[in-house]
């Protein structure tokens, strides 16, 4: 039988990589766009990177780029992918705020360039789309949050997906392309970008265990994330494109909580009680044991507003996907910390 190819964008980020993982192990071709960077930049697919001679080889990699429509289409004319997955992000939501211009361009826009060029090519009725849209773009909404909640993003992150969140079930609308999004809730695990606050706090305790660094620096202690695990998640998106007609789909646990609740949780895993003391940029976290600050407070890690509370209703993923997340938040932090432990 013919292989199916997929087309990833941003492979070699968290998603992306796990996404082409599971997508080789059920059989497909696998071609990636990445970008040009002046070091490596595929340490998260090295694993299952293959010499391109080998006959048997099923990953392939494309120098391209979101903000470049010549690249997007030649890679789409070359490749002629059945599944394309939209993944490729500047996805970090404080650098959006420093950075709006270009999480606009590569967010937004960059979901339009791939848009226009199935339909440039013709390919609207032969390929699948997947955009990565996320809980972002809620913003203000209080949860629990699913598919008819209103949305109110709260960064230029937010707001730039949201227009790609739309522009996708616009072209889905006005040209008939499958063309679905899976509006995903934090997810993590052990290849997670090290400037989110849950590897942040799993590798700086794996280095204060390790004597290399004294303390962890952090910003809002308590907003609210609904925190799954990024191996669950693929699947999730994988399931969306097997469906019979394109659609949007909540991906959460339904469980939310704390980043101070993920410091203590974490903390814990390694047998260390965190107890707190003082209030706003001068509240601390010790060791309940040895007293030491194990946790400071620094203003630059606050946002110019935030996100309050997401937590997800994934009611309609579990009816019509058939799908539900396996992985629990305390194996997620351990597994985690066992990585950043032995690294
Ligand atoms: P990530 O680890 O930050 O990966 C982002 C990927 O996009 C990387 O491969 C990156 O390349 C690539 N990229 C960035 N700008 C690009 C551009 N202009 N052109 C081409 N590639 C570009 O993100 P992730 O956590 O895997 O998330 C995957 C997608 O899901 C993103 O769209 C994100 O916004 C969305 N999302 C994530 C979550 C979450 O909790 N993880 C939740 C909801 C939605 P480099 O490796 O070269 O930087
Ligand atoms: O922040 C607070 C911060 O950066 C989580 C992206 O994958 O999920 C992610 O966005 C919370 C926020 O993720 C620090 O203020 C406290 O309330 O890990 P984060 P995020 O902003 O929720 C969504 C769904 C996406 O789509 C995004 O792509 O933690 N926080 N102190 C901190 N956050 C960071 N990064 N660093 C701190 O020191």
């Amino acid at each position: 039988m013919k292989k199916k190819i997929s087309l990833i964008t941003g492979i070699t980020g968290q998603d992306g990589s796990i996404l082409a993982k599971f997508l080789i192990k059920k059989g497909y071709i696998v071609h990636g766009l990445k970008r040009r960077s002046s070091s490596f930049n595929t340490q998260r697919i090295n694993d299952i990177y293959q010499d391109i001679h080998d006959r048997n080889n099923n990953l392939f990699l494309h120098y391209g780029d979101l903000t470049d429509f010549t690249s997007i289409l030649n890679i789409i004319k070359k490749v002629k992918p059945n599944e394309i997955y939209n993944l490729a992000a500047q996805s970090h939501v404080q650098v959006s705020f420093e950075t709006p211009e270009y999480t606009a361009n590569a967010d937004a826009l960059g979901t339009l360039r791939i848009l226009e060029a199935i339909k440039i090519l013709n390919l609207t009725k032969k390929v699948k789309f997947y955009q990565a849209s996320t809980s972002e773009m809620y913003g203000s909404s209080p949860p629990p949050q699913n598919e008819n909640t209103p949305m109110h993003p709260a960064s230029p992150y937010g707001a730039a997906k949201l227009y790609a969140h739309w522009i996708t079930k616009n072209y889905r609308t006005s040209y008939n392309i499958f063309a679905s999004t899976g509006i995903l809730f934090n997810h993590e695990g052990p290849s997670r970008g090290e400037t989110f606050v849950s590897r942040k706090i799993t590798m700086g305790i794996a280095n204060i265990l390790k004597g290399k660094q004294k303390l962890i620096y952090l910003g809002n202690l308590d907003a609210y994330r609904d925190w799954g695990d990024a191996r669950d998640y693929v699947e999730a998106m994988w399931k969306i494109l097997q469906l019979k007609k394109p659609d949007d789909f909540v991906i959460a646990t339904g469980k939310s909580y704390s980043v101070r609740s993920f410091v203590e949780i974490a903390f814990l895993i390694v047998g260390i009680k965190i107890k707190w003391r003082g209030k706003g940029l001068n509240e601390v976290g010790f060791d309940q044991k040895t007293n030491k600050i194990l946790i400071k407070i620094d203003k630059k890690y606050f946002r110019p507003q935030e996100v309050d509370h997401l937590r997800g209703d994934y009611n309609k993923a579990k009816k019509t996907l058939n799908w539900q997340p396996k992985i629990k938040f305390k194996k997620m932090i351990k597994d985690m910390l066992d990585k950043d432990l032995n690294f």
